[in-house]
């Protein structure tokens, strides 16, 4: 693939869109932007920006044309505000993301979340690091629509030859926030610098790479970040006297990778220890 040719960024509006934009256009991308809310404020040098749903395939595929790369960061970021959004932001819109690909002879980005995992404990004496192969266990609907945008990407690899890489976001804030970060976080650095590395990546097949920084305590071990060359440099442990005390009083939000949202939906009557 190229940085030369432009790149589709679906979700640009939205948390992590907005600012991965302003840093991917000032390293030279050629930026064509899209969600279905208005950017907001002044676009990045180059870029252009079409407000435009994901359900509207055609659309989607018109915008995809000549692009080497499609940065699938759109739909639902979260559990709320049910099923049926999540339905069609995550998993219909992943399909015409998908078909786009194919008929554009373009790579995906596809931004996956460590919610597909979120029920794996966390590591500890009783459990290991998770290897990029590792089982899925979604900790909610949200995490359900991660496994199935990696598994479309999957069958778009094996059967159209379209190529994707499964980035499993862990915590992508300006700063850790909480104890748990002190595993998850991903600085909006190493996120802009990791697409900088999938745009420009030789060859990258069906890869998977955990979305964190350099974080000595992270949940995650091995991933395909070699088939890139990149490597993450930041690290939370810079904010470890400030966060390491932020826990929940929970148990049920401390055991498990996912933390509050496996909590989300739990049965009343059931154990939390
Ligand atoms: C995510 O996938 C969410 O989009 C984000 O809001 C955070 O909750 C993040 O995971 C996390 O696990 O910290």
């Amino acid at each position: 693939m190229s940085l030369h040719r432009p790149v589709l960024l679906t979700g640009a509006s939205g948390r992590l869109g907005h600012g991965l934009a302003a840093r991917l256009a000032a390293a030279g991308v050629v930026l064509r932007l899209t969600d279905r809310h208005a950017f907001p404020g002044a676009l990045p040098p180059g870029a252009s920006f079409t407000q435009q749903d994901l359900g509207d395939a055609a659309a989607i595929a018109e915008l995809a044309l000549g692009c080497g790369t499609i940065l699938h960061f759109g739909g639902v970021p979260n559990e709320g505000p049910g099923f049926e959004s999540i339905l069609d932001a995550n998993l219909r819109g992943c399909f015409h993301v998908y078909e786009a690909a194919r008929a554009a002879g373009a790579r995906v980005v596809f931004a996956s979340s460590n919610h597909a995992f979120g029920f794996h404990p966390r590591p500890g004496e009783a459990a290991a690091r998770l290897e990029a192969d590792c089982a899925y266990r979604p900790d909610t609907f949200y995490g359900l629509s991660k496994v199935y945008g990696e598994q479309m990407g999957r069958l778009y690899w094996d059967k159209h030859a379209v190529e994707s890489v499964q980035l499993r976001i862990g915590s992508c804030t300006a700063t850790p926030q909480d104890a748990r970060a002190l595993a998850t976080w991903f600085s909006h650095e190493d996120l802009a610098r990791f697409c900088l590395a999938a745009i420009a990546a030789p060859r990258t097949g069906w890869a998977v790479i955990w979305g964190a920084s350099a974080n000595p305590a992270s949940f995650w071990g091995g991933d395909d970040r070699a088939l890139l060359g990149w490597e993450p440099q930041d690290s939370a442990e810079a904010w470890r006297a400030e966060i390491e005390g932020r826990v929940s009083a929970d148990p049920l939000v401390e055991r498990f990778q996912g933390g509050a949202f496996c909590a989300l939906d739990w049965p009343p009557g059931r154990g939390r220890g």
